[in-house]
């Protein structure tokens, strides 16, 4: 799609919600704009921004365009860090969703007549029924195992024949763990493909699952106010997440000033949906920190492309004044021999100073070394630790299979100062 095509459906898009959905004629009036006066794409910045804090004001509700009656679903944020986002669709969202869903499936080689373990949780969690639709849409043959019962799920890994496994990262790699664990090398079964997504993952734990089963493993990128997963897709190249033109605009701004910043700057993701009726969303504020593209990719699926998710504005611990990001630990975890992929980070607060320690977990081979090698592992960690981080961090290393493992969204982090 071209840009005229885009704005023509974003002026439309503005139209309705300025018609239909009194929160955006209200913020719309408050800023003095209206849909008629943007005049070309750039112009988009003159329009408000939605905050997730507006949206949680619309419980238990969300921020409807439509009659209630015309709402066939509710799905709603997990919730974690306030009052949930609740979301709402039409019948129309459903299957524009589902065929949004369908065609990230589809770049990422999975294709009719694949059998999808369909291991995101179903429910409120957008993770579930989002991927159901779309592989169904595809025409492809759906296990709905959703979230635990990890036996279970491995099991029927084997049995089904399972092409394509769609969970979270950190669940892909405990699979990968009970697998081995049930006498079988995860290469051994026919699994082809992972749709792995909902939570942050690097290249390097990335490689981690592909080594692990023989796979090819596919970052996908949504979030319940935006509709879902989908919102963004890795295609069989994995260079950059591809955001659909004629479904969303993306943008990335500084999170301090609000200003637009141009590709490769890094910034927060701020969506516009130019396809929701019931709860559509104008330049909303994601909280997520990535970049833009700029080229196009080679496999020419939509011009739009950002860079994998690099962590939240929300999720930045400052330890001691230092800014540190969960991901960069787990970027040096990842690049260490011998650690398993799990691991926690506590925050406490001791007297007047800030303590960070992390237990990593670490494989089996390494623990039943010395204890003279595992003293010496630890210290490695401490020291690159240091070296990207800038502050001291206290390395725990505990035995495989101590750190609990999530059939969701795994949880890496617990900061006491704020319990
Ligand atoms: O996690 C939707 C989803 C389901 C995406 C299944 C992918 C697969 P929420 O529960 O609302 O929705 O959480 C959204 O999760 O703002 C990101 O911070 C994070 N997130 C989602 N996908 C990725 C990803 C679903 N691929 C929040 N990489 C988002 C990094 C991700 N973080």
């Amino acid at each position: 799609m071209n840009e005229k095509e885009q704005f023509t459906l974003l002026k439309k898009n503005l139209t309705y919600c300025y018609k239909h959905a009194p929160h955006y004629k209200r913020s719309f009036n408050e800023a003095g704009v209206c849909p008629d006066d943007l005049k070309s794409l750039e112009d988009l910045s003159k329009v408000p921004f939605l905050l997730k804090k507006d949206l949680r004001s619309y419980y238990p509700t969300g921020i409807l365009a439509v009659n209630k009656r015309s709402v066939v679903r509710y799905h709603a944020s997990s919730g974690t860090t306030g009052r949930p986002t609740v979301v709402s669709y039409t019948k129309a969202d459903i299957d524009i969703w589902a065929d949004m869903v369908a065609d990230c499936l589809k770049i990422a080689g999975v294709h009719d007549g694949d059998i999808i373990q369909n291991s995101y949780g179903y429910g409120l969690f957008t993770g579930g029924l989002g991927l159901h639709y779309g592989a169904e849409k595809l025409g492809a043959s759906v296990v709905p195992t959703s979230g635990g019962n990890t036996a279970r799920q491995v099991q029927i890994m084997k049995d089904f024949k399972v092409d394509v496994l769609c969970c979270t990262p950190s669940y892909a790699l405990y699979l990968s763990e009970v697998v081995e664990q049930s006498g079988t090398d995860p290469k051994e079964l026919p699994l082809r493909t992972g749709i792995f997504g909902a939570e942050p993952w690097s290249d390097s734990m990335r490689k981690k699952i592909e080594d692990a089963f023989d796979i090819k493993a596919y970052d996908i990128y949504g979030m319940s106010e935006l509709g879902g997963p989908g919102a963004g897709m890795e295609c069989t190249l994995q260079n950059g997440l591809h955001i659909w033109d004629d479904k969303y605009i993306v943008e990335v701004i500084d999170p301090k000033t609000g200003e637009t910043l141009p590709p490769g700057k890094k910034g927060e993701l701020v969506f516009t949906s130019l396809w929701k009726e019931a709860s559509p969303v104008i330049r909303f504020r994601t909280g997520d920190i990535s970049y833009m593209y700029e080229d196009e990719c080679s496999c020419k699926s939509s011009v739009q492309r950002i860079g994998r998710l690099l962590g939240r504005t929300d999720d930045m611990l400052i330890i001691r004044g230092v800014n540190v990001f969960p991901s960069q630990i787990e970027h040096v975890l990842s690049n260490i021999k011998g650690v398993s992929g799990h691991y926690q980070i506590y925050v406490e607060r001791k007297g007047m100073l800030d303590e960070m320690e992390v237990f990593v977990e670490v494989t089996e081979e390494i623990f039943n070394d010395s204890m003279g090698d595992i003293l010496e592992l630890r210290h490695a960690i401490e020291d690159k630790m240091y070296a990207v981080l800038n502050i001291h961090v206290k390395v725990t290393v505990v035995e495989p299979s101590t750190i609990p493992r999530s059939e969701g969204k795994a949880k890496r982090i617990i900061d006491k100062r704020l319990m």
